[in-house]
């Protein structure tokens, strides 16, 4: 896809497109809307094919936010960072890392406070303190030993685990007890999210690229490792994909043999009308920017609203009752759980929630 392409199909601006000669990583920020208070979404540092799809990537990253943040009902509007690196982020040196962060950190400051970015794939809470001591602060998700919130994924992860407990229950079943759950990905909130399901007595199944990751789920959790390419083929109660997005293809969508779709994999499906095909089988999904809230109630009510822990996780229950709206609107009208949160979404946008005034 070209860079014209990715542009002219969405409503956004670019707010800072850079290459940086001595490190050879390319940089990004896409800001989406502010209609409801700064952008904010986190900086995903990865490979990719190549600029036209590091873009791509941010583009719809930050169109996700936008309605993560208003189906949170939070004050701050959609943005991402994507930097394409040169190399696989364990590969790169500690001095190259640190440039990276460096030109980040600036691009941030151009921005001036536009834009407020925190951690996401690739990048770290350690991170963010670098980010913010660097950019002038706008960098959410410091470490809390540099005066942050600490990290995103415990909150994330327990939005996400609320999320299947709305979903089992729209699917006809009340617990997970003995039911197979597969979670794609056990990075910090797959990982934490399989734990928690193993609690509720479901029997995990996982995968994940790094061997050592599945060896730790066999061992403390008892799961089930399988390969990457089986994942789709793989009957189970509720698929969790918590790695990559687009992997709801239309074709997948058509054969996978599961009853509930709920993870924190940022944009699942491949296209919002790929759930019309779920919500014709019946299978339930719970749409990401609504189950993946977590991390960025956890980000924002600290950091800019100011609330304590136990406030942070009474929000993320709130995720429960959203989905419960979003299903029953989806009934209601006969459209999809995906459109359905698009509406609710749309209308948290048009009238938001008094909140205290944003950063
Ligand atoms: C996410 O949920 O993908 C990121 C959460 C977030 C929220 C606010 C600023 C940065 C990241």
């Amino acid at each position: 896809m070209s860079i014209e392409q990715v542009i002219s199909e969405w409503e956004g601006q670019v707010g800072c497109v850079g290459f940086d000669h001595e490190t050879g990583a390319f940089f990004s920020i896409a800001i989406h809307s502010r209609a409801l208070g700064p952008a904010a979404g986190g900086t995903r540092a990865m490979r990719y094919a190549g600029f036209d799809e590091a873009l791509r990537d941010a583009t719809r990253l930050a169109g996700a936010m936008t309605l993560k943040m208003a189906i949170a009902g939070l004050p701050m509007g959609g943005g991402k960072s994507v930097i394409a690196l040169p190399a696989p982020r364990n590969e790169l040196s500690e001095a190259t890392w640190r440039r990276i962060l460096e030109v980040h950190a600036e691009n941030l400051a151009t921005l001036a406070g536009q834009y407020w970015t925190g951690p996401d794939v690739g990048t770290s809470a350690a991170d963010m303190d670098v980010l913010h001591e660097r950019s002038g602060g706008f960098a959410f998700g410091r470490t809390e030993a540099a005066g942050g919130p600490g990290s995103s994924a415990p909150e994330t992860a327990h939005g996400v685990h609320v999320a299947i407990h709305a979903a089992i229950r729209e699917a006809g079943f009340d617990d997970l007890e003995g039911r197979r759950v597969l979670v794609q990905g056990l990075g910090a909130v797959g990982y934490d999210l399989a734990a928690r399901v193993a609690a509720d007595g479901a029997r995990v199944i996982a995968t994940d690229l790094d061997a050592a990751r599945c060896e730790r789920a066999r061992r403390e959790l008892g799961a089930e490792i399988i390969e990457g390419d089986a994942v789709l083929a793989t009957p189970c109660d509720v698929f969790a994909p918590c790695a990559t997005g687009g992997v709801i293809t239309a074709g997948v969508a058509a054969e996978l043999p599961a009853r509930v779709i709920a993870g924190a994999a940022n944009n699942v499906l491949d296209a919002p009308s790929t759930a019309d095909a779920l919500a014709r089988r019946r299978i339930v999904f719970a749409p990401d920017f609504v189950a993946n809230g977590g991390g960025g109630i956890h980000l924002v009510g600290r950091e800019v609203l100011g609330w304590s822990p136990d406030e942070v996780a009474a929000h993320v229950e709130g995720i429960g009752t959203t989905l419960s709206e979003v299903f029953e609107l989806a009934r209601h009208d006969g459209v999809s759980t995906e459109r359905a949160a698009r509406m609710l979404a749309q209308q948290r946008f048009e009238a938001p929630i008094a909140a205290p005034a944003a950063p």
